[in-house]
């Protein structure tokens, strides 16, 4: 998580301790989501649209199927996995830490009628301090 901050710091024009200094005593929630396969995809969602209260979110999903989407102006874009990459968000942290700069992608995940699909959202939180 430190190295992550560490490049993300740098990537923002800042020092490499900024980030982590931001957090505090950082926090992290994990969600743990399973999609069964669904007769009909084209009537459901499997997680409705929505940003992350975090500042960053780690996602590891499956390599096979592609469900998570994120909202690019006015459309729905599929993230194709690309196998054993995690999926960094940016949450709404960021995006109030940032100024607006970096914004907190709207995303969802959609269902599948072929097979289920389990995802692992791992929530990077500041403390209350922060
Ligand atoms: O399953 C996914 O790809 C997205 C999961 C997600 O957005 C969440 O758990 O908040």
């Amino acid at each position: 998580m430190d190295e992550l901050f560490k490049h993300l710091s740098l990537l923002m024009g800042k020092e490499e301790k900024c980030l982590k200094e931001l957090h505090k005593e950082k926090k992290q929630g994990i969600r743990m989501n399973y999609y069964p396969n669904c007769g009909r995809p084209d009537l459901v969602l499997g997680v409705s649209p929505h940003s992350d209260a975090s500042s960053i979110t780690l996602l590891v999903q499956e390599d096979e199927i592609t469900a998570l989407q994120i909202k690019h102006r006015v459309e729905w874009v599929p993230v194709k996995p690309i196998p054993n990459a995690i999926v960094v968000n940016v949450g709404d942290v960021l995006e109030a830490w940032s100024n607006g700069i970096y914004k907190s992608i709207d995303h969802r995940a959609v269902a599948n009628a072929k097979k289920s699909r389990i995802s692992v959202a791992a929530f990077v939180i500041p403390g209350n301090e922060a």
